[in-house]
């Protein structure tokens, strides 16, 4: 048998009294294609098979995707809406009862109501995530602007993707986060990756990335750490953590001085190339080497190997972008692109690992303090009067942009805002600075927690909703290619627990705003709404329809009409999404991290993931197999440093930075620089990372400086226990 016929004829095996729910994994912006296993005389979900179909994994998934499905029927679901009277167990789980969804309902709408009466509209906040549906991500933005009438909405993609969102705009005037399709990257001739740990953050794209390197191209890393990915590369860029800036200006400075630029695209189609060239002339490797700690060479074999590439692929993570510089970072790196112009055309471009399932589409459509359905802008009149006309409010009515997520806390603590609404996220773990963010979730007159799960976050609420997972519920993601894709429901809603939309629309007619919501019965109803009010917009959806996603295995955005297929490739016909049609090479000046090691913390903190576990964690740490692989966090230390503290593996130590500290087992790993240190964030209470981390924000995309900070270590005397 032919080999393409022989895996043509691999089939799933269904089993009898089974079927199979072809639908897409609930973690990652790789969405992977997954068939959800259903028992049909029970209609619960049993298990997982592997998709083949789907193009972007191929039937492949990682350790979280495989057992994603063993959330849905969890023990740990909360069946029943949950009241807890008393705000003296704030910050506890105990003190809630179970109580019937009109009694949640009808007191959160009272409490609702008496806040906004006593203080004004703006009392109100909706903080929101992006593992959420775009049916339910537009619905949030809705819900809060239109339903709750306040300005105060933002979302986790602050911590996340607001980055790459600013810098794409400012360099290329559009923010989708690859400019190519995925099958473009295994048949490109160079990856260079910063700031990305994608064997364990984005397993199923490793075969693309191994096949470059198979077919004799190159692999060239950023990354203090020797990350499983960094191993392979050709070239490994052990930069100090916060240094991206003054690599992107070095490469820049090689690939200029030695005739790698294309000068008719430069003239054609970009602005700003004189005033970056004479910039980053200062920019030699002596420099650069002097402060990223890489040595010369390495950093002139990567200049070298991606110029003379004929086709070359830039690509970065929350390494680069997680910086108070994270939007420079990002336009400093596709500067390498356009001054080389290998951008605009198959294989050649610029992308962004995008983190969350939805972290693209949820982007886009209004869950943003200064942005509104189809990615139009709060502070530009004729977009706010385009969604207020589409909305069917007076334009009178649309509140102000409010602020960015982490900017929230700081209005509770000052009682600008007094209730809040929580969906989707967990900043109890996942936001920087703890000690602030949870005397500011306490400090709350009122807080609703909608989860399936009790989270950290959950535990700070007044009420709590449960909602239902994504495998019972359907609707769109857009994945880190830009491709919308659909999520079938395989079960019917948990217990008592209800889809967010649900919840919302129920909200907003008992707010009296039900004119604007009672048509709304579904997802269906959300995603047309949601095609209508993004037509015209840079991120336009109007032509997709679940029928085309069907038919073409996902449609890219923008899809203008019902003719329209989707663009795959970004800027084929050389156009960016300026009003010059050009894109902008931006001269930008290396700084320092706000924070920079001393005598007193001499150590560089680094913060991300392992495989095992997503995010908060409130997911993965209740899955027995991942848990297992992975029980607590460890902090990484390079052997020489381990040494020179008189730690050894296994041993527990403190760690310390300017706002808080926490005690973690020590994992000796030659895999890191000598003065950086890093610790995986899934972690709650006590064991979070975030109370160490530094909220300084980037100016333009208001990103928390999760990738760098400085530490210190404290050895524990024998025994000694911290804090009781
Ligand atoms: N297993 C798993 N997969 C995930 C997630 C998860 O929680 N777990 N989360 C998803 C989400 S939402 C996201 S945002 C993505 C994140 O995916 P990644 O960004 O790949 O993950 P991180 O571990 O945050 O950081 C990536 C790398 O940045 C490096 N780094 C640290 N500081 C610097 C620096 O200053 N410069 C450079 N160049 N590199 C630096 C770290 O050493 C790390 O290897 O992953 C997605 N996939
Ligand atoms: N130190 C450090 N901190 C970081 C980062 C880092 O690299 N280092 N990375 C940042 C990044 S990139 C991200 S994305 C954030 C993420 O941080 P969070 O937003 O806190 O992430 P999650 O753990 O996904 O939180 C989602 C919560 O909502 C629930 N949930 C899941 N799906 C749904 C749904 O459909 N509806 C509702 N209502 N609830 C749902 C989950 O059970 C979970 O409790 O963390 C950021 N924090
Ligand atoms: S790579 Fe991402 S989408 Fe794919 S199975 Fe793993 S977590 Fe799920
Ligand atoms: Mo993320």
């Amino acid at each position: 048998m032919q080999k393409d016929k022989f895996f043509k004829s691999i089939k799933n095996k269904l089993h009898p009294g089974e079927k199979l729910v072809s639908t897409h994994c609930c973690y990652c912006g790789m969405q992977c294609g997954m068939n959800l296993r259903v028992d049909t005389s029970t209609n619960t979900i049993i298990g997982v098979e592997p998709r083949y179909d789907f193009p972007v994994n191929l039937g492949r998934m990682c350790p979280k995707g495989v057992t994603a499905y063993q959330q849905v029927n969890h023990p740990d679901r909360i069946k029943r809406p949950l009241i807890r009277r008393n705000p003296a167990w704030k910050g506890t789980a105990q003190g809630f009862e179970e109580v019937s969804w009109d009694e949640a309902l009808t007191y959160i709408v009272d409490r609702f109501r008496q806040l906004q009466e006593a203080y004004g509209k703006d009392t109100l906040s909706v903080y929101s995530g992006v593992s959420m549906t775009n049916e339910k991500c537009y619905l949030t933005g809705k819900f809060a602007r239109v339903g709750l009438q306040t300005r105060y909405v933002d979302y986790n993609g602050r911590f996340c993707m607001s980055s790459a969102a600013a810098g794409f705009n400012r360099s290329l005037g559009i923010d989708r986060g690859s400019t190519v399709p995925w099958s473009d990257l295994h048949q490109t001739d160079c990856l260079f990756i910063a700031g990305s740990n994608a064997a364990e953050c984005h397993p199923t794209s490793m075969f693309r990335i191994w096949e470059v390197q198979n077919r004799g191209g190159y692999l060239i890393v950023a990354d203090p750490r020797e990350t499983p990915l960094a191993r392979r590369a050709d070239v490994h860029l052990d930069l100090r953590p916060g240094t991206d800036l003054a690599l992107a200006n070095g490469l820049l400075h090689l690939l200029i001085k030695n005739g790698y630029t294309d000068e008719a695209f430069i003239q054609n189609h970009t602005n700003g190339f004189a005033e970056t060239k004479a910039l980053v002339e200062a920019y030699t490797p002596a420099y650069v080497s002097e402060i990223t700690g890489i040595a010369e060479e390495k950093i002139i074999r990567a200049a070298e190997i991606y110029g003379k590439a004929p086709e070359a692929i830039v690509m970065f993570c929350r390494g680069v972008e997680q910086q108070s510089k994270g939007t420079d970072n990002v336009s400093a790196y596709t500067n390498l692109a356009l001054v080389t112009g290998k951008i605009g055309r198959p294989k050649s471009g610029v992308a962004t690992f995008t983190g969350q399932g939805n972290g693209q589409g949820g982007r886009e459509h209004g869950q943003k303090a200064d942005q509104l359905p189809g990615y139009r802008k709060m502070d530009n009149p004729q977009h706010v009067q385009e969604v207020a006309c589409a909305w069917g409010i007076p334009v009178e009515e649309m509140p102000q942009k409010g602020v960015s997520a982490y900017e929230m806390f700081g209005l509770m603590l000052d009682k600008t805002i007094r209730g809040l609404y929580l969906l989707c996220s967990n900043p109890a773990v996942s936001a920087p600075n703890q000690n602030h963010v949870r005397e500011a979730l306490k400090s709350l007159d009122f807080m609703v927690c909608v989860d399936f799960y009790l989270s950290e976050s959950a535990e700070y609420a007044d009420v709590v909703l449960p909602t239902t997972t994504w495998a019972e519920d359907e609707g769109t993601t857009t994945n880190l290619e830009g491709r919308v894709i659909r999520h079938r429901q395989a079960q019917s809603w948990y217990a008592e627990s209800k889809p967010d939309w649900w919840i919302q629309i129920e909200i907003a007619k008992r707010m009296g705003r039900g004119q604007y919501f009672a048509h709304l019965n579904g997802p269906r109803d959300i995603f047309d709404e949601l095609r209508r009010v993004s037509k015209g917009g840079t991120a336009d959806y109007y032509g997709i329809t679940y029928e085309k996603i069907e038919e073409q295995q996902g449609v890219f955005w923008p899809c203008r009409d019902e003719h329209d297929q989707g663009q795959p490739h970004l800027f084929l016909d050389k156009k960016f999404y300026h009003p010059d049609g050009k894109a902008k090479i931006c001269a930008l000046p290396y700084r320092p991290p706000a924070e920079e090691p001393d005598a007193e913390y001499p150590l560089r903190l680094t913060t991300g993931r392992v495989v095992y576990h997503y995010l908060s964690g409130n997911q993965t740490r209740r899955i027995p197999f991942l848990r297992d692989m992975y029980p607590d966090p460890l902090l990484e230390v390079h052997p020489d440093t381990a040494k020179a503290y008189g730690i050894a593996h296994g041993e527990k130590v403190l760690l310390k930075t300017r706002r808080g500290e926490a005690v973690y087992k020590v994992k000796v790993i030659a895999a890191i620089r000598p003065d950086t240190v890093f610790v995986p964030y899934h972690w709650g209470k006590d064991e979070s990372i975030n109370l160490l981390t530094n909220p300084a924000l980037d100016p333009y995309s208001k990103m928390p400086e999760f990738k760098a900070c400085a530490a210190e270590i404290v050895k524990l005397e024998k025994g000694e226990r911290l804090h009781g």
